[in-house]
């Protein structure tokens, strides 16, 4: 367990602690020429197994972090209250409750502290009288918080073996026996809130562990940075150790990284977990006696782990939050920070002179755009019942596409196989390609299947004499979200059910294909060798028709068969082009497209040796079919797995029979 102080200056903080475990956490030249805190202290005690009866276990230790109480100082107050499990709040009797005791009552709050207890020190330095007063006034400011029920302990925090001073620590140490281990099954994730080095060893940082464990060797990232550290050796509550564990505060070793290149405020954490964001939608509640208003772009110092930065304020449900109210809210920092959904914060003003607020994280990563439309509100809405406990459902059912599971590690803090995904959930895990694993909702698989049938359905009654759709423009029609890995799963199921069918690059639906007669494959046979003789450069159709001596509507009808059956490309009405050239004038294209898959209409002229409107023809084509895409003067080639994958005549490999594409054509 860890304990945080809280409370005014000079209030008895640093000397309670020192009376509790003897350490003296006032260790700065200046702290001890001043007399007060600047810096957060530690201390830390064997929990004593004489004070709890049978609960304590061997070797656990009891942490402590003293905090100032000076009002300059309430920053670094927040940092050291961020990961403590137990808020001691220090009332000196003669002064009762000052400024910093009601402020950092209310940081202990708005963190989600609920345990703790009061000491109420200075009791030798007043009446009875006045300690009954300051007692009916500390119950009165606790009234209305989480800590109402914590208990009062009147002390004399200069004498360490007094019998008050050891009934709190009694209290304190059956408290942290009894306290339930916190989870340490997540991802790991520990908020820096000191550096510095040690000579031999390198650099040091230190911090709370928020979740998860971390044993030496382990490969970590610094974040918001995102560099790679390596841990070498771990003292957990100021132990050597083999294992640092949720709730522990730990030191870890980092060599090869510079004390420079770590602040308080940063992470260590697991690779999977964080992303660096600058925008973070949040429930925001100000206090009541917050004496501010905050509207559009409002600025407000923010709090979050260790870290301080400033943001402006995105109000997304009103367009005024006032002290007392609760709202949703876009922090948008001025600098890159990390936060998982349910962490909590704190807000000071633009001055930073007073605490005005605090609240708890939904989204880490939230758009700048579309912020306040309906869909963003069902989002939200879906992660506040994951973080009350209700599961993945609600967040998939707004996912129409499904969740990658790395976003779920995201969002959720666990590894994969510490998600409960809901049984409706069907979950494709990751291709050889790298997609990724992924969940989606049985209902939303369904109805992506459904409007792929729909889409193809459509688009031929529209236009019957094309063999099908394109996989790439139909993914874009139906299921432009989907990734590729699991967009190819979708096709390759509607056509093991017979839903759909696959014809070279084409899907269509069952009974769209055409059968040719015995007189149109004899036609065939004569039409199909000249338009490949014709190279980059077919003939027409009018000249196919007069070459073979047939009416010039006799073959362009046998050529649509021919199209419907995905035998020849028609790249503009009435000239077909053989698939195998198609896949030849594909990778000319690649070959000139180098890295950034851009391709001059002028090069290709050259490359192919057409003419010029037939290239921007070629061209035109690819665009069409979603090969390449228009930027300005150059048309990019889409990466493969853009297009339907695989399954298009386009994607065979250059050499070998034992191709996809003929496999395909084979079936
Ligand atoms: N007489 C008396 N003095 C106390 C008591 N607690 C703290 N002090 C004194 O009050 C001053 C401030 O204490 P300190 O622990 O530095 O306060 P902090 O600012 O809350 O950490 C010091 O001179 C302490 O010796 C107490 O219970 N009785
Ligand atoms: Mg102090």
């Amino acid at each position: 367990m860890i304990v945080g102080t809280a409370g005014h200056i000079d209030h008895g903080k640093t000397t309670l602690v020192r009376a509790l475990t003897g350490v003296e956490t006032d260790r700065l030249k200046e702290e001890k020429a001043r007399g007060i805190s600047i810096e957060l202290g530690y201390a830390y005690t064997p929990i004593d197994p004489g004070s709890t009866g049978s609960a304590a276990e061997g070797g656990e230790i009891l942490g402590f972090v003293d905090v100032p109480g000076h009002e300059r100082f309430v920053h670094t107050m927040v940092a050291g209250a961020c990961g403590i499990d137990f808020a001691l709040l220090v009332i000196a009797a003669d002064d009762g409750v000052m400024p910093q005791t009601r402020e950092h009552l209310a940081i202990v709050e708005l963190l989600g502290i609920a345990r703790g207890a009061v000491a109420l020190t200075k009791i030798d330095r007043v009446d009875a009288a006045r300690l009954a007063q300051v007692q009916a006034q500390i119950a009165a400011t606790l009234a209305p918080t989480a800590l109402r029920d914590a208990p009062v302990f009147p002390l004399d925090a200069t004498l360490p073996d007094d019998a008050r001073v050891i009934a709190l620590r009694d209290h304190l140490h059956q408290t942290a026996a009894a306290l339930p281990k916190r989870r340490d099954d997540g991802l790991f994730r520990l908020a820096v809130d000191r550096v510095f080095t040690l000579a031999g060893l390198g650099t040091m940082v230190t911090g709370t562990v928020f979740s998860g464990q971390v044993r030496p060797g382990e490969a970590l990232v610094l974040m918001p940075a995102g560099r790679a550290v390596r841990v070498r050796s771990i003292h957990a509550q100021d132990q050597p150790a083999t294992v640092g564990l949720a709730g522990q505060r730990c030191a870890l070793n980092l060599p090869g990284i510079a004390r420079e290149d770590i602040r308080r405020g940063d992470w260590i954490a697991d690779a999977r977990l964080p992303a660096a964001t600058d925008r973070v939608d949040v429930d925001l509640h100000l206090l009541d006696d917050a004496a501010i208003r905050l509207s559009q772009w409002s600025p407000l110092h923010v709090h979050l782990g260790t870290a301080h930065s400033i943001a402006n304020v995105v109000l997304l449900d009103q367009v005024r939050l006032e002290a007392g109210q609760s709202g949703r809210v876009q922090l948008v920092f001025a600098a890159p920070v990390c936060a998982v959904p349910g962490d909590r914060f704190i807000v000071r003003n633009a001055q930073a002179t007073r605490t005005v607020g605090g609240g708890r994280v939904l989204d880490s990563n939230a758009p700048a755009r579309k912020r306040r439309t309906a869909q963003r509100r069902a989002y939200l809405a879906a992660v506040e019942r994951m973080l009350a406990g209700e599961g993945l459902s609600a967040l998939l059912q707004h996912a129409p596409f499904g969740l990658r599971v790395s976003a779920l590690m995201r969002l959720t803090g666990q590894p994969r196989e510490r998600i409960a995904f809901p049984a409706e959930a069907k979950v494709i895990d990751s291709a050889p390609d790298g997609g990724g694993a992924f969940v989606i909702l049985q209902s939303h698989w369904h109805a992506l299947e459904d409007r792929i049938v729909e889409a193809l359905r459509d688009f031929q009654g529209q236009t019957p004499d094309e063999p099908g759709l394109e996989g790439s423009r139909l993914r874009r029609m139906a299921a432009w979200e989907l990734h590729e890995t699991q967009w190819r799963l979708l096709i390759d199921e509607l056509i093991s059910q017979g839903r759909v069918f696959r014809n070279g690059a084409w899907l269509h639906l069952p009974g769209h294909a055409v059968a040719l007669s015995q007189s149109d494959k004899a036609l065939a046979a004569r039409l199909l060798p000249l338009i490949a003789a014709g190279g980059f450069d077919p003939p027409w159709v009018r000249d196919l028709a007069h070459a073979v001596s047939v009416a010039e509507d006799d073959a362009r009808e046998v050529l649509h068969k021919l199209l419907r059956q995905g035998k020849v490309f028609q790249v503009v009405p009435d000239l077909f082009y053989d698939p195998q050239r198609i896949h030849e004038l594909v990778e000319v294209a690649r070959g000139l497209g180098g890295a950034k898959g851009a391709v001059e209409a002028a090069a290709y002229r050259d490359a192919i040796g057409v003419g010029r409107k037939r290239t921007i023809q070629i061209l035109e084509f690819f665009d069409r079919l979603g090969y390449t895409r228009r930027v300005r003067s150059t048309h990019v080639l889409r990466p493969r797995t853009d297009w339907l994958g695989d399954s298009t005549l386009l994607v065979l490999p250059k050499t070998g029979s034992d191709s996809v594409a003929q496999t395909q054509a084979a079936r």
